[in-house]
C-alpha cells in the first residue's frame, strides 16, 4: 500500500489550474527532469583490472573485438558498463605499477582478479595477497568500491602447481581478506570446481594443448561472467566455503598431534550453522562451527594423526534452496607417512607424474646423468626391464 504523506498537495489541489499554481508544475518537470539525469549517472561503471584471465586469452568465441569474461558481464548489467582493463602475462606486483594509470582513468567498482601468474612464478601466497590487498586499499581510497575474486584452478598438467595447493592457499586467504575487509567475493574456484567435466568443458586446452597455466575457453568465461553477474546483483548462488586452513592441502611432516582448524565464510545468505560439520579421514569430527552466520571456526584436536589425513568439509548456506558444499579441502602427511618407493615426488600415490620421471630414467646404467637411483628398484646400478616390472607393480599405491 502506498500512503500519501500529508504535506503533499493531494490530487484534487493539483487540479486548480490558478495562475499561482504554476510553478508547482514547473518544479514538478524540473525535479522529474533532475532524476531522469539521476538515473543516467546512476549507471555503475565496473573495471576489471587483472591479468590475461581478464583479459580474455583462450576465448574462442568473442563477442565482436572483446574476448573474456567482462563483455559477457556488460551484457548481462547492462546499461551499466564493464571496462576490461586485463593485462596478458602480469603478476601482482606487476599489476600494482599498472594500477596509477588505471585508476585515472576513474570507474565505480574494480573488479579484482590476479594471482594465477605469480603461483606460475612461485611467489608466496602470503605475498601475492598483500599486493592484492594493497591494490584494493589503493583503489578503494580512490574512492571505488572493490570486489575480490579467486582465481580459477589450474590445469592438472601445469608445469607449476599442477595439484593447485598454492592455488588453494591463495584462494583460502583470499576468502578470509575479504571476509575481514568487509570485501564482497566472486568465488569463481568455487564455481568452476563445481562444474562436471570441468577441464574438459570449459578450458582453452580443449583446442590448444599447449596453454601453459589454464585459460577459460567462451564456456569458461561464460560461466565466470555469470558468478560476477550473481554477486553484483546480490543472487546468492555460492555455497559457504573454506577460508584458511590448517594443515592445508599437500603439506608434509605434518605433527601427530596436530589441531585441524578450518575457518568458513558465506558471502551471501550466511551459513547454516546446523548443517555445518568436519570429517576427518572420514569420520565425523566433534568440531562445532563457532561464530556467526557470516563466518565461522570449526577446530578439532585429535588424539593422534597418523600417515595421509583427509579433512572434508560439509557445509550448506540459508539460501532457499540451499547451496550445498561437500569436498575434501585438506590431504596432508603427518610424520613417519610410509610413502611407497615409487612415489618419486611423493605426493603420496605412484601416479603417471612418477611414470613421468621413470620412463625419463629407463635404459639408464648409473654411470649416466639421467641415473635416477630410486627407480633402481633392485640396486643393480641399471633402470631396466625388472625395474619397470616394479614400478608396474607399484603403480596406483598411496601413502599409508
Ligand atoms: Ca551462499
Ligand atoms: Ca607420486
Ligand atoms: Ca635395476
Amino acid at each position: 500500500m502506498t500512503r500519501v504523506p500529508q504535506n503533499l498537495p493531494r490530487p484534487s489541489q493539483q487540479r486548480d489550474t490558478a495562475p499561482g499554481k504554476v510553478l508547482p508544475v514547473a518544479l514538478t518537470l524540473s525535479v522529474l527532469a533532475l532524476s531522469i539525469a539521476a538515473s543516467v549517472s546512476a549507471q555503475t561503471r565496473y573495471i576489471a583490472f587483472g591479468d590475461s584471465i581478464t583479459e580474455g586469452v583462450g576465448d574462442d568465441a568473442p563477442l565482436g573485438p572483446e574476448s573474456g569474461y567482462p563483455i559477457r558481464l556488460a551484457e548481462i548489467l547492462a546499461p551499466d558498463t564493464v571496462e576490461n582493463r586485463g593485462f596478458s602475462g602480469e603478476d601482482t606486483s606487476e599489476l600494482l605499477v599498472l594500477l596509477n594509470a588505471v585508476l585515472l582513468e576513474g570507474g565505480d567498482v574494480m573488479l579484482l582478479m590476479a594471482g594465477t601468474n605469480d603461483v606460475a612464478r612461485g611467489f608466496a601466497p602470503e605475498d601475492t595477497l598483500f599486493n592484492l590487498r594493497q591494490i584494493a586499499r589503493r583503489a578503494e581510497n580512490n574512492g571505488m568500491e572493490v570486489v575480490q575474486a579467486t582465481i580459477i584452478p589450474r590445469l592438472p598438467n601445469a608445469t607449476r602447481d599442477p595439484e593447485n595447493h598454492s592455488t588453494k592457499q591463495l584462494n583460502q586467504s583470499l576468502r578470509n581478506a575479504a571476509g575481514f575487509d568487509d570485501r564482497r567475493l566472486v568465488d569463481n574456484f568455487e564455481a568452476f570446481l563445481s562444474l562436471d567435466l570441468l577441464y574438459h568443458s570449459y578450458y582453452w586446452q580443449t583446442t590448444n594443448p599447449r596453454d601453459p597455466v589454464g585459460h577459460p575457453n567462451a564456456a569458461g568465461y561464460d560461466v565466470m561472467a555469470q558468478t560476477f553477474a550473481d554477486v553484483l546483483q546480490g543472487i546468492d548462488s555460492a555455497p559457504p566455503v573454506n577460508g584458511t586452513t590448517d594443515p592445508t592441502d599437500g603439506t608434509f611432516q605434518v605433527l601427530n598431534q596436530q589441531t585441524v582448524r578450518v575457518d568458513v565464510w558465506d558471502f551471501g545468505n550466511g551459513i547454516d550453522l546446523d548443517q555445518t560439520r568436519l570429517l576427518i579421514n572420514g569420520v565425523e569430527s566433534p568440531a562445532t562451527p563457532e561464530g556467526d552466520s557470516r563466518f565461522v571456526t570449526l577446530s578439532h584436536s585429535p588424539e593422534r594423526l597418523q600417515g595421509p589425513v583427509r579433512v572434508r568439509l560439509q557445509t550448506q548456506d540459508l539460501s532457499d534452496p540451499p547451496n550445498t558444499f561437500d569436498r575434501e579441502i585438506s590431504l596432508f602427511y603427518t610424520r613417519g607417512t610410509d610413502f611407497p618407493r615409487a612415489d618419486f615426488d611423493r605426493n603420496g600415490r605412484v601416479d603417471g607424474l612418477d611414470l613421468i620421471r621413470f620412463a625419463a630414467a629407463f635404459g639408464a646404467r648409473s654411470n649416466e646423468a639421467v641415473y635416477f637411483a630410486d627407480a633402481d628398484f633392485d640396486g643393480d646400478l641399471d633402470i631396466d626391464g625388472a625395474d619397470l616390472a616394479e614400478f608396474a607393480a607399484a603403480f596406483g599405491s598411496v601413502a599409508q
